[in-house]
């Protein structure tokens, strides 16, 4: 059950971004660079998960929970620039 609902969420992810305003052509890991810089309000080179939700679309925001976990994948609580670069590519874009 859960992990159909977490294909579910991640479908769900991937269709809505080329939905997106800002997503008509895939973000350069610039891009992608800059919105992990902008997402880390308190500037401890790490995103947890509010300051990561904070960097979704509006529409992708109540799927949090379930992307959440693929992109933390040790479960520490947090993400790195790395995890969340390494995530977005493998999705791919
Ligand atoms: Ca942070």
């Amino acid at each position: 059950m859960r992990s159909a609902l977490l294909i579910a969420g991640l479908s769900l992810s991937v269709s809505i971004g080329p939905q997106s305003a800002l997503a008509q052509t895939p973000p350069t890991p610039e891009q992608r660079e800059a919105r992990f810089v902008a997402a880390d309000a308190n500037k401890d080179g790490k995103l947890d998960k509010a300051e990561w939700t904070s960097t979704l679309p509006e529409r992708a925001a109540e799927f949090a929970d379930m992307i959440w976990p693929q992109i933390d994948e040790d479960g520490d609580g947090s993400v790195t620039k790395e995890q969340f670069l390494a995530f977005r590519m493998r999705r791919g874009g």
